[in-house]
C-alpha cells in the first residue's frame, strides 16, 4: 500500500524542499512590514522549521487595500464563468500536482502522518476546489414576481473582500471549505492561516495563481491572532469574517464584527460531540467507530466524537473492543513512517494542556481503562497515546470541555430518555452518533439530537455535497455543499418599470 513512501523517501524530500514563509499579496511573496518573523516548532521533533512572517495591522491593511482593488476592478468577478472555471480547476488540478509537496508541509506544521496529509487533507482540497469551480457557470439569478410592466431581478451578489482566519486541525482542508465557495461567489479573500500552520496556505496560494487566479483575489497574512486576526476582524474594508477555530475566539469574532462595520460572520467552533451506543447495536462496528472517531488526527478533530454514551449493560464489553480497535489499527508513530496512522499533537502548550486536563479528570474519578499518556517523548515530538475513560458522569470536565486530544469519556446509560438528555447535555451541537438495530429509535434520536450532523450506525461520513457546521455554541453557518456559497453572497433587487 505505501509503495515508495519509505521514511527515508520524505526525509530525502524534506533535504530539498524550501520552506517560504513570507506571507502572499498581489501575487508576490512579501516579508512582514515590521520586518519580524517567528519560528514554527516541528511538533514530530520539536525541532525548529520554518521561519515565517509575523504579520500585523499594516499588513492586514495592505492586504485588504489588495483585495478591495481586485474586487471593485472586476478582474475575476465579472470574468467569463467558463474562464474562471477553467482557472479554478487548473488550479485544483496544481494542488493535486504538488501532492506530495503539500503533505509535507503541512506534516512538518502539524505532526499528522504524511500519509494521512496526502490522501485525506491534499485530496481533500483539491476536490473541494475542484467542487465549487463546477458550480461557476451553473449559477442563476432570478426573477421575482411582479405586476405587469415591471421587471424585478433578483441577484446574486459577492459580498466584497473576504476575511478567512483558519486553525491548524486540518488547514489545507478547512481553507479549501472557505476559500472554494467564496471565491467561486465572486468575491476577494484575506485568508489569516493559524500561526501553527501556514506553510500550506502560503502555498495553495502561489498555485492559485499560477492557475490564472488574477493577482490580489487571494492573499496570505501569516502570524499571530491578536496581532493578525483581530486587526483582520476589525477591518472597515472586510466584509465578512469566515472564521473556524475555538468558540472562545469566535465569541470576539463577533465582537470584533460588531465594534467595526457590522460585518457578517460565520463561526465553525468547538464540540463535544456523542456517540450513543444502545445494548442492541452492532458492537464491533460501534467499537471501531467511537476509536476512530475520537482518535482519527490525535484527536483534534472538532466533530471528534469524544464522548460516548454506552448502555451499562454492554459497557465492558464495548470498551474492551474499542481497546483492541485502538491497539491494533489506530498505530501511533513518528508521522514519516509509512504504518502510522496518527502522529503528534500540535505543540508542546496543547500537549499540556491536554496532559493536564487528563490529570484533572482523574482526580474528579475518572477511571483509565487504558492510554492518554506521553509517549515517544525520546523523539523530541509532542505524541499522546490514544485513551480511553471509563466511570464517568457528564459533569465531569473529560465530559464537558473540548480537549482536543486522543481522549475518550464513556458515561453509562440505562434508558432511551436518559441517554437523549445526556448527549444534549452540552453547550455544543457540532455531530453526534447512535448506534442501535431499532431504526425506529435510531431515527427518533437523530431527529433529537440537537447537532448539525448525525450519523446512524456509523460515524465521520462526509462529501462535499453535504453542509458541515454546528447549533448552539458550535457556531452557525455552514461549510461544505452549494448552502455554503450563500453566506458569501448577498440579494440584490433590481426593478424596472417598461411599457
Ligand atoms: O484556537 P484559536 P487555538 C479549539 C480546540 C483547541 C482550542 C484552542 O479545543 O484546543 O480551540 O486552539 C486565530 N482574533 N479548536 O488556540 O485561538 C488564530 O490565530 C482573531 C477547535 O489554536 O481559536 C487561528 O488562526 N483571530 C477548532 C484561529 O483563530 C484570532 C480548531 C484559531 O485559533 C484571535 C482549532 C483573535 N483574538 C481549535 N485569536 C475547530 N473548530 O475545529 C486567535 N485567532
Amino acid at each position: 500500500m505505501t509503495g515508495i513512501y519509505t521514511r527515508d523517501y520524505w526525509e530525502k524530500k524534506l533535504s530539498t524542499l524550501t520552506l517560504e514563509g513570507r506571507h502572499f499579496i498581489d501575487g508576490e511573496y512579501r516579508a512582514s512590514t515590521s520586518g519580524q518573523t517567528f519560528t514554527r516548532v516541528r511538533p514530530m521533533d520539536g525541532k525548529p522549521g520554518a521561519e515565517l512572517a509575523r504579520g500585523n495591522a499594516a499588513d492586514i491593511d495592505a492586504a485588504v487595500a489588495v483585495a478591495r482593488a481586485a474586487f471593485e476592478s472586476g478582474v475575476w468577478r465579472s470574468q467569463e464563468p467558463l474562464e474562471k472555471k477553467k482557472a479554478m480547476l487548473r488550479w485544483a488540478e496544481l494542488i493535486r500536482a504538488h501532492g506530495e509537496e503539500l503533505a509535507l508541509l503541512e506534516t512538518l506544521d502539524v505532526g499528522k502522518p504524511v500519509l494521512a496529509s496526502l490522501n485525506v487533507d491534499v485530496r481533500l482540497c483539491a476536490d473541494g476546489i475542484q467542487y465549487y469551480a463546477e458550480m461557476i457557470d451553473k449559477m442563476y439569478d432570478e426573477i421575482a414576481p411582479s405586476g405587469p410592466n415591471a421587471l424585478a431581478l433578483v441577484r446574486k451578489v459577492p459580498l466584497g473582500v473576504v476575511g478567512a482566519i483558519t486553525p491548524w486541525n486540518y488547514p489545507m482542508i478547512i481553507d479549501a471549505w472557505k476559500l472554494g465557495p467564496a471565491i467561486t461567489a465572486g468575491n476577494s479573500v484575506v485568508l489569516k492561516p493559524a500561526e501553527q500552520s501556514s506553510l500550506s496556505a502560503i502555498r495553495l496560494a502561489a498555485l492559485a495563481v499560477e492557475a490564472g487566479l488574477p493577482a490580489g483575489v487571494l492573499n496570505v497574512v501569516c502570524g499571530y491572532g491578536e496581532e493578525a486576526g483581530k486587526p483582520l476582524a476589525l477591518h472597515m474594508d472586510v466584509d465578512m469574517i469566515a472564521f473556524t477555530g475555538s468558540t472562545e475566539v469566535g465569541r470576539l469574532i463577533m465582537g470584533y464584527a460588531a465594534q467595526s462595520n457590522v460585518k457578517r460572520v460565520a463561526l465553525e467552533l468547538g464540540g463535544k460531540s456523542p456517540l450513543v451506543v444502545f445494548a442492541d447495536a452492532d458492537l464491533d462496528a460501534a467499537a471501531s467507530a467511537a476509536a476512530w472517531g475520537c482518535f482519527y488526527n490525535s484527536g483534534e478533530t472538532c466533530h471528534a466524537s469524544t464522548r460516548l454514551l454506552v448502555q451499562r449493560s454492554v459497557q465492558d464489553e464495548l470498551i474492551g473492543k474499542i481497546e483492541a480497535v485502538t491497539k491494533s489499527d489506530i498505530v501511533l508513530a513518528h508521522p514519516f513512517e509509512p504504518s502510522a496512522q496518527i502522529g503528534a499533537l500540535i505543540e508542546e502548550a496543547h500537549m499540556q494542556k491536554v496532559l493536564g486536563m487528563i490529570a484533572t479528570g482523574e482526580k474528579e474519578g475518572a477511571r483509565r481503562a487504558f492510554g492518554a499518556e506521553r509517549v515517544l517523548s525520546d523523539t523530541g515530538g509532542y505524541y499522546v497515546s490514544p485513551g480511553v475513560f471509563v466511570d464517568m458522569t457528564n459533569d465531569m470536565s473529560l465530559a464537558r470541555q473540548e480537549i482536543f486530544g486522543p481522549v475518550l469519556a464513556t458515561i453509562p446509560f440505562d434508558t432511551e430518555e436518559e441517554a437523549l438528555r445526556l448527549a444534549n447535555d452540552t453547550i455544543y451541537g457540532l455531530a453526534g452518533a447512535v448506534f442501535t438495530k431499532d431504526m425506529d429509535r435510531a431515527h427518533r434520536f437523530s431527529e433529537a439530537i440537537h447537532a448539525g450532523t448525525v450519523w446512524i450506525n456509523t460515524y465521520d461520513m462526509s462529501s462535499f455535497a453535504t453542509p458541515f457546521g454546528g447549533f448552539k455554541q458550535s457556531g452557525f453557518g455552514r461549510d461544505r455543499s452549494v448552502h455554503a456559497i450563500d453566506k458569501y453572497c448577498d440579494y440584490k433587487t433590481i426593478w424596472q418599470q417598461f411599457g
